[in-house]
């Protein structure tokens, strides 16, 4: 089964769920009626039912997963064969027809030019592909999440899933792994936030100095002026229209978060950024130096290998001489194509015109397009910027470009004046931000949505492979006021 994770659906084996539904008897209509009934049930009610729901989606996953140990038992799944591809094309080779059918002598010129090219790449894919497995010999491959207890972990990310009206026989284990990930990786923040919050709300109604205290916890947590402010006016509104207890205040404030994360994805009226089936598209990744560009385009194309499209990598990043062979590693980690030009200071815009080319030839879903973060000054990082985009614009008018702005989460209020310096030049279309881990600056999320107004699309939090997905607010929200 395909876990299509731009578009968050299974692309399912209808034999496989047959026997899935069969082995996981009875859980159905508990689960339905579980996930329907939540806004009338009583809180204890609702935590039954939020259990049992957990209890049978953690059936069909268990279910599920012994059914593909015996499957792989039975079939050699060859996965690991695949190598990395490094094409140095030529413009001209690659803006050319591939027909052999030499003719005349410029064509023969051609060919034999092609051929003495290929000599040359070939030569070149063997002096580095073992470096590069070296390389990946060391890093994180791709493990298949596995499910572990039922524990509280799981049953919190189970009630997440329910609370957004899924069926437990439609969830995968790789949502689960997720949720798992993201509230670890949103721990310090939440550490904060949450303990802070909670020794204030006690058992009372809210008062207006919890609200105070709840001012000073979301700027620490860097969620920015304007978004603590609308936060709390809301709420202010809220406790002046009537007595407003601990646990709906709890639940109101989560609502205001969502609505503040929520409010620049709807103005695009794309919810989840997936690339289009049938067409080009295009992710340049641009952000300052060292915020993780690279290691995000790396995830987004192991996501987009093992959500069923096929990618291809442009190490556009020519300034940093080891930037190229950064890429080439991540390529290798997912199987995906890597066009390079390791000649020194080479232009990234040819190797973006090489990638559209190749893309084109092999009709690829998604180019993923690498960037350097620092030149000689930030004048020239701009304006290399525009003139790759200006190549993608003149090359690729068919195609779709999202320009993704990276945010190290751990600069905080930094990343909100590098989103307004990038806006501009690079055309921006939506965010990333990265090491949510690590940092208790998490907040910065809402600062982005409110004041820089740009979607957020992917969130990172964590240096594993798996460690990337599609931003969702409400999962974000929850993960970030976890009460555990
Ligand atoms: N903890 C953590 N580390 C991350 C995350 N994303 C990236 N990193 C680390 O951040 C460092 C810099 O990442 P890169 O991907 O090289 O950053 P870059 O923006 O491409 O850097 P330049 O190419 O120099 O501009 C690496 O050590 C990554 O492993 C994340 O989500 N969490
Ligand atoms: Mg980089």
């Amino acid at each position: 089964m395909v876990y299509d994770w731009f578009n968050r659906q299974a692309s399912d084996d209808v034999s496989t769920e047959k026997v899935l539904e069969e082995k996981a008897e009875g859980s159905e209509e508990v689960s339905s009626d579980s996930s329907n009934n939540q806004e009338e049930s009583s809180p204890m009610n609702q935590e039954e039912s939020s259990l049992e729901w957990a209890r049978s989606a953690y059936a069909r996953l268990k279910a599920q997963q012994a059914q593909q140990k015996t499957s792989q038992a039975s079939v050699e799944i060859d996965s690991a064969s695949e190598t990395v591809v490094t094409v140095n094309v030529q413009p001209e080779f690659s803006a050319q027809s591939s027909g052999p059918e030499a003719g005349g002598s410029l064509l023969e010129q051609a060919a034999l030019q092609r051929q003495v090219r290929q000599q040359e790449l070939e030569a070149r894919v063997e002096e580095v592909s073992p470096q590069i497995a070296q390389q990946s010999q060391f890093s994180e491959t791709s493990p298949e999440p596995m499910l572990g207890e039922f524990d509280e972990t799981f049953a919190w990310s189970a009630e997440v899933l329910a609370a957004q009206g899924r069926k437990p026989e439609k969830i995968s284990l790789e949502e689960i792994d997720w949720l798992g990930r993201l509230r670890r990786g949103l721990e310090k923040t939440r550490q904060g936030l949450v303990k802070g919050l909670l020794e204030n709300l006690g058992d009372d109604p809210l008062t207006p100095e919890v609200l105070d205290d709840l001012e000073t916890l979301l700027l620490r947590a860097d969620a920015g002026v304007e978004a603590t402010d609308q936060v709390l006016d809301a709420l202010r509104r809220r406790m002046n229209e009537e007595v407003v207890d601990p646990a709906e205040g709890l639940r109101f404030l989560k609502q205001q978060l969502c609505n503040l994360l929520e409010a620049p994805i709807q103005d695009t009226g794309i919810d989840l950024l997936a690339p289009e089936r049938g067409r080009l598209n295009i992710w340049l990744f641009v952000g300052v130096n060292g915020v993780g560009k690279t290691t995000t385009l790396g995830k987004l194309a192991n996501l987009a290998v093992r959500s069923g499209y096929t990618a291809l990598i442009a190490a556009a990043d020519t300034f940093r001489a080891a930037a190229v062979e950064q890429v080439k590693v991540w390529g290798a980690r997912s199987g995906v194509p890597v066009i390079a030009n390791s000649t020194a200071n080479a232009d990234p815009a040819a190797v973006v015109f090489d990638a559209i080319g190749a893309a084109r030839s092999k009709s690829t879903d998604l180019v993923l397009v690498d960037t350097a973060g620092r030149l000689q000054t930030k004048h020239n990082l701009m304006e290399e910027l525009q003139k790759v985009r200006r190549i993608i614009d003149r090359l690729a008018p068919e195609a779709r470009v999202e320009s993704l702005l990276i945010l190290d989460a751990s600069q905080g209020q930094n990343g909100l004046r590098q989103a307004m310096a990038f806006a501009q030049a690079a055309a921006l279309t939506g965010v990333v931000i990265t090491k949510l881990d690590g940092t208790s600056r998490g907040g910065v999320a809402l600062a982005v949505a409110s004041e820089a107004r740009l979607p957020i699309r992917f969130i990172g939090a964590g240096e594993g492979i798996r460690d990337l997905r599609p931003f969702n607010s409400f999962e974000f929200v929850e993960a970030l006021l976890a009460n555990y």
